[in-house]
């Protein structure tokens, strides 16, 4: 995972470093797409303080979204959108127990009025690729970025079913 050197778009949080294999995939497809981004660790419940004045301060540094990643009782991205006017993308992570379920709940179930756009478990890349939809949204260049990369999604799909129907699914 490089850094880009552009201005942090996107603020990137997750609860603690064990949660960092997965929440790095995000950083590496914004850095795929040239995005600039903040990436910090911050407990939600063990460091409220903490999150209090990163979340409130974000809009002012820049940030125009946030994708927040955490694992069992998973608070994080929801008291993100509680204290920031900014869209929150949450990732619920499966490092601990019950395969992830109980972050997914956590993430998903938020109150009318406070909504946190919740991925796949584990699903820190596609995080980063609807953030960038977001900020493509005024950025005709991101736009035509990301339509590249599904084109080249697209040609990849295309070479697997075409080496397949060359060579068969027997070994
Ligand atoms: C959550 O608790 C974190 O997001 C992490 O997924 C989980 C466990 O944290 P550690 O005990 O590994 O620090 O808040």
């Amino acid at each position: 995972m490089a850094k880009t050197d552009n201005m942090p778009l996107v603020g990137i949080v997750m609860g603690s470093d064990s949660d960092l294999p997965v929440m790095a995939k995000a950083a590496d497809m914004l850095e795929e797409l040239g995005i600039g981004y903040e990436i910090r660790i911050i407990s939600a419940h063990r460091e409220p303080d903490v999150l209090i004045e990163w979340a409130r301060g974000a809009q002012d540094r820049g940030i125009r979204v946030m994708i927040a990643g955490a694992g069992m009782a998973a608070a994080l991205p929801g008291m993100c959108a509680a204290l920031s006017v900014l869209p929150v993308i949450g990732v619920p992570l499966s490092g601990k127990c019950l395969d992830g379920m109980d972050a997914v709940f956590s993430i998903l179930q938020m109150p009318p009025g406070v909504p946190v756009a919740t991925m796949a478990i584990d699903g820190a890349k596609n995080g980063a690729i609807l953030a960038a939809k977001i900020l493509a949204l005024s950025d005709p260049e991101l736009s035509a970025k990301l339509k590249d990369y599904s084109r080249r999604q697209k040609e990849q799909v295309m070479a697997k079913d075409a080496k397949l129907q060359e060579k068969g699914c027997m070994k």
